[in-house]
């Protein structure tokens, strides 16, 4: 029986006296060992660049003359909205409180007043989409920072940004896909949740969103071809739904910070939301001779399922302009198939036996061709090839599941296969446990396993992963940062960067500029 509001009151102090007699004690677990914090040479810098040549020569910014500007000789300039967005931005983050107080005027003191910013590629990439041939490298003279588009963005932090250090810096990314999945069916993640983290994403120089949209609970895709599925599969069909001009913002927000958008839609398995708006499109399940009223997968053996698939695509493959798309593939459940006879029938007829993966390939390589015809590359999960699907070369395979040895084994399959490799299994973020667990995710090294050069170069990179079940907008953010900091680095620095003493300095003061950013950016300080 509970006790009273007051007697439970009472209790603190007795409570106090336990904590300190607990904290002596063997809590029967250990958490992750703390790194030494000590100061790193590197100051603030996250993800370390390539290549750093720090000089004691200090310099000061002039908190009210500063400006970032266009180099005359650049190929970009006033007329390229997305550098001159990325300078206000940048502008604002390092002058938060100087700015708006009109501070130093008139001090006089050797002082940096301008970045100059010399954009060289020969064709400005303004008005494209980032892409896999972006070229995201910079050489950076003069000061210990500098911060373009998206991607590239490198702040100081200090109490008072205003005192810097002459430095070099030439920076270039290990990996080309540096991804982050987010997962917005288990829980609706509102448009401002998703551009928070895009946001975050640029400081922590990831590339990729992978927008795992829709799933089994919710379907909050509107699509313009099949209403329905939104209509009837959303949480709710008017505030829980991206309508195509969120998309597009979205899709454009990420664009600023040279950041692409790969789309998932998951099937055959995890799309019992698409049944809701779509008759016939999910396979009915039996019990005994008797459909029994639940639905399983994608129903594989109905021309009807290809003929929307390819007029779902077809859309899908014109909303989200990336050259990729994410066709999942995974954890493919063959009960519900197994139950029905007309896919017994069906799997007799094409000679499957009672082997069920075969018919989950049948289904992935019509979907396949169905693609293809879009002209878009695909990403697909593990199983896909651990089931022997054909695929075009250029396919990206992604590696969720397993140990270490498993993962690191799977690697080496895809790769020897001749696919291009992208990691998961060691960021999947939505796992928490307690203390340092950073730790893990920043040893963890996609490169790592039994395989010849050749192999290795054909692992594009790798996803942090935070996936819905247990996550919804109130903490996401937390369950994210910056533990997802930590794979940032991995996939942007040099392989030789592991010292985790060193990288926990610099994280920590990477934590709070964060957190000085995020004032900035949503306090409006
Ligand atoms: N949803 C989908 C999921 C998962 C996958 N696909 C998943 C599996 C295991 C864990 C976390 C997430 N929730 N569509 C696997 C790729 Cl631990």
């Amino acid at each position: 029986k509970t006790p009273p509001l007051s007697r439970q009151l009472s209790f603190t102090t007795l409570l106090l006296a336990v904590v300190v007699c607990r904290a002596t004690q063997d809590y029967g677990y250990k958490d992750v060992e703390e790194p030494t914090l000590g100061d790193s040479q590197y100051g603030s810098l996250w993800p370390l660049p390539q290549k750093v040549q720090m000089s004691t020569v200090a310099f000061k910014l002039s908190g009210v003359s500063f400006q970032i500007v266009d180099a005359k000789e650049s190929s970009s300039g006033a007329s390229c909205s997305l550098l001159q967005n990325a300078y206000r931005r940048y502008d604002e983050y390092i002058f938060p409180i100087s700015r708006m107080q009109g501070q130093n005027k008139k001090k006089a003191f050797a002082s940096v007043s301008e970045l100059q910013v010399w954009i060289t590629s020969a064709d400005s990439e303004c008005d494209n989409y980032p892409s896999v041939t972006s070229d995201e490298s910079c050489e950076c003279p003069g000061m210990m920072f500098v911060f373009l588009v998206g991607a590239l963005s490198q702040v100081p932090y200090s109490q008072s940004i205003s005192d810097i250090n002459r430095t070099e810096i030439q920076d270039f990314p290990r990996f080309t896909h540096r991804g982050l999945l987010l997962d917005s069916s288990r829980h609706f993640l509102p448009i401002k949740v998703i551009l928070a983290n895009l946001e975050a994403m640029a400081w922590n120089k990831f590339n990729v969103f992978h927008w795992h949209i829709v799933d089994d609970p919710s379907f909050p895709y509107m699509s313009r071809t099949f209403p329905q599925l939104s209509q009837q599969g959303a949480y709710h069909p008017y505030t829980h739904v991206y309508t195509p001009s969120d998309v597009k913002m979205i899709i454009e927000f990420a664009r600023l910070r040279g950041i692409r958008v790969v789309s998932e839609f998951d099937t055959p398995g995890h799309t019992q939301s698409w049944g809701k708006g779509q008759k016939d499109l999910l396979t009915p399940c039996y019990s005994g001779a008797s459909p029994s009223g639940s639905f399983g997968p994608v129903n594989p053996i109905l021309n009807t399922t290809y003929d929307f698939m390819a007029m779902f695509f077809k859309e899908v493959s014109t909303v989200f302009p990336d050259a990729y798309i994410h066709l999942g593939g995974d954890e493919v459940d063959f009960s519900c198939w197994k139950s029905n006879p007309d896919i017994q029938k069906f799997m007799a007829q094409q000679g499957f036996g009672t082997d069920y993966s075969k018919l989950e390939s049948f289904y992935i390589q019509r979907l396949l061709d169905i693609v293809t015809t879009t002209n878009k590359g695909y990403m697909i999960w593990q199983e896909v090839i651990d089931n022997g699907v054909k695929l075009k070369a250029d396919t990206l395979i992604h590696v969720w599941k397993g140990n270490q040895q498993q993962y690191q084994a799977e690697m080496a399959r895809v790769t020897a296969s001749g696919y291009q490799a992208l990691l998961s299994t060691p960021w999947y973020l939505n796992r928490i446990s307690y203390g340092q667990d950073w730790q893990a995710a920043y040893k963890a090294d996609p490169q790592d396993f039994n395989g010849t050069d050749a192999q290795k170069k054909l692992v594009v990179g790798g996803e942090a992963c935070l996936w819905g079940e247990y996550v919804d907008a109130t903490n996401l953010t937390p369950r994210l940062w910056p533990r997802a900091s930590a794979v940032g680095e991995r996939l942007w620095s040099d392989k030789d960067v592991k010292d985790t003493n060193d990288a926990y300095s610099r994280l920590i003061q990477h934590q709070k500029r964060t957190v000085l950013f995020n004032y900035v950016a949503y306090y409006k300080i």
